[in-house]
């Protein structure tokens, strides 16, 4: 369990580092299920259900931004999450009933793998509620050079930023909007197995990785099971139809029981709408609807 002075420092800042996230054997484990995804990558020629590709991918050099939803791709990536301490702490900030929205394993290559620019998980997919997280296992050493999370302390408390562009969801803020407040930024550095954890509204992006190194995090993003998606975001859920949909409620479960009611709270929503031109991942919606970068 996290310590109190570890939640209220959550609750202040929107963000939070928690070391040794797994065990030593646990995180062996997950290193060496990345290494085979990626080696199946290998001659993947455009980006798929399971891989987005970086520009340079090919069989010498895989180059991926992203194994997408990997708890979905080996039960493993599910497993870690609802066995380890990671479990402690989702139940310290979230309380006993959480379910998954959705995860993934951001790889930036080295030599420049991708940006990701500056948003808010929140503008991607409102909720009733704002109760929803995003945990970020580093499953290598992350430092300035290899593109670690940064993030805008206590901005999970300001307003939602615009995230258009273009006249579309760009899925970015502006770097010029006035209420960016760039030099609060910090910067979420540590060894393999130390997470991150930030709230659906803080702030946050990464820059190019320009280390000879690559740069992986786990993502996770989790909701109390109170809040409930809305509908017309960019998610799979919103097509399942309802009996599927209340098959997929019951998988999401990571700890507790699902909820079938909606925790209504006066959140700020605008919906993700009208699509980018390719809203298959960030990345693609974020280049597709020709954000503003605040890394170029
Ligand atoms: O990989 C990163 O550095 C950030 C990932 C992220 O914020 C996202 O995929 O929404």
């Amino acid at each position: 369990m996290l310590t109190k002075e570890e939640v209220t420092s959550y609750n202040k800042n929107g963000y939070l580092l928690v070391e040794n996230a797994v065990s030593e054997s646990q995180l062996i484990q997950l290193r060496r299920l990345m290494t085979e995804f990626i080696d199946k990558s290998r001659h993947v020629r455009e980006s798929n259900e399971v891989y987005d590709l970086d520009k340079g991918h090919g069989p010498d050099t895989p180059r991926l931004t992203r194994i997408k939803i990997p708890h979905k791709q080996h039960p493993y990536f599910w497993e870690v999450l609802r066995h380890s301490r990671m479990t402690e702490v989702l139940q310290s900030l979230l309380g006993p009933d959480t379910t998954i929205i959705t995860s993934k394993l951001n790889t930036k290559a080295p030599g420049g793998g991708a940006a990701v620019e500056w948003h808010q998980d929140w503008a991607f997919y409102p909720h009733t509620n704002d109760d929803l997280l995003a945990f970020g296992l580093m499953l290598e050493d992350v430092d300035e050079e290899n593109g670690p999370l940064m993030v805008i302390p206590e901005s999970h408390r300001g307003p939602i930023l615009d995230h258009h562009a273009n006249g579309v969801f760009a899925g970015a803020i502006n770097p010029e909007d006035p209420l960016f407040k760039r030099e609060k930024m910090v910067k979420l550095t540590g060894k393999a197995g130390t997470m991150t954890v930030h709230h659906a509204r803080t702030l946050h992006g990464s820059a190019p990785n320009i280390s000879n190194r690559q740069r992986s995090i786990l993502f996770y993003e989790i909701a109390k099971a109170d809040a409930w998606p809305i509908l017309g975001a960019a998610s799979y859920i919103h097509k399942l139809g309802q009996t599927r949909f209340w098959e997929d409620l019951q998988e999401r479960v990571i700890t507790g029981k699902a909820s079938l009611m909606p925790r209504l709270e006066k959140v700020p929503v605008l919906m993700p709408l009208p699509p980018a031109p390719d809203n298959s991942s960030i990345f693609k919606t974020q280049e597709s609807a020709g954000a503003k970068s605040s890394f170029g």
